[in-house]
């Protein structure tokens, strides 16, 4: 496959791009949280979407080191971040089911790479979704366990839009839930997303659990958000995904 051929090249010749976007603290509106979002930049095709790529790096195996050179680039990141923003920065990285599950795969090298930069895991949170739970095998909770020992932390991403049990949140430790943007969009008081939300975020608080929202684009639905409790909010109304370098930038003028 050519496009399968030109990932090989990409991760060699640097064509990966690492792109921010904020994790806002609402009640503050301080920044302390990223999500990174891996970009592609094709040299004919411009900006290739990681919807488009991430299944071809999967079925091709090259996901193993796209994973870890998102991870590589995000710790010498978050290193600096802690070090100049904020002590306690996080930045948060995806992993589809795939990747998470692939056989053989630990999560040896991330640590190895934690302790030599110094860095603790409590800087790095794995975003997966709900479905890999679900059904989730020994090898899945084993790794859970892995990141928990290391003091990674979990973010459970797109909730709400997979499945209707909620017993898997009591039986792993998962340290944040990301409601996802669909709830969002419809926010409008007395509105069915607005009850969902609030019970989303009740229900999280009581089992432990801090709420990210996604997908905040107006100033309305920040401040219903922010008036249900919701710690976190992410979103284009804060600013869209950016390149490293600007978002850098940002944070800078932050402190
Ligand atoms: O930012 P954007 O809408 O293009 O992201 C599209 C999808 O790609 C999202 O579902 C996101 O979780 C996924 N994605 C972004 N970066 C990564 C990555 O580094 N690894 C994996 N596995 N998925 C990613
Ligand atoms: O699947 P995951 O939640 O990881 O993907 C996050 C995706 O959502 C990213 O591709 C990002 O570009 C996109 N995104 C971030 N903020 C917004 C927003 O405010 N509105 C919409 N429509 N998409 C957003
Ligand atoms: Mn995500
Ligand atoms: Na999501």
């Amino acid at each position: 496959m050519r496009l399968t051929n030109d990932l090989r090249s990409a991760i060699k010749g640097e064509q990966l791009r690492l792109y921010f976007q904020p994790i806002v603290e609402l009640g503050t509106g301080i920044i302390h949280k990223a999500e990174a979002l891996l970009r592609w930049e094709h040299p004919q095709r411009g900006l290739v979407s990681p919807l488009e790529f991430i299944p071809l790096a999967e079925s091709s195996g090259l996901i193993v080191d796209i994973g870890q050179w998102v991870f590589d680039e995000s710790l010498r990141w978050v290193r600096r971040w802690r070090e100049h923003v904020h002590p306690e920065f996080q930045v948060s990285l995806n992993q589809s089911p795939v990747e998470f599950q692939r056989e053989g795969g630990t999560y040896d090298v991330w640590l190895r790479a934690l302790r030599q930069l110094d860095v603790p895991g409590q800087a790095i949170v794995v975003e997966i979704t709900e479905g890999l739970l679900l059904d989730a095998s020994t090898m899945v909770t084993d790794k859970l366990l892995q990141l928990r020992d290391a003091g990674i932390q979990v973010a459970l991403d797109d909730f709400g839009t997979g499945y209707s049990s909620l017993s898997y949140l009591n039986k792993f430790d998962i340290d944040y839930l990301k409601i996802d943007r669909s709830f969002t969009r419809n926010l409008a008081p007395d509105s069915s997303d607005m009850a969902l939300s609030e019970a989303i975020i009740v229900m999280a608080h009581k089992l432990g659990l801090d709420v990210i929202a996604e997908g905040v684009e107006t100033p309305e639905q920040r401040d219903l958000l922010a008036a249900a409790g919701c710690d976190f909010g992410q979103g284009y109304l804060f600013a869209r995904p950016m390149p490293v370098e600007e978002f850098d930038a940002l944070l800078q003028a932050q402190v």
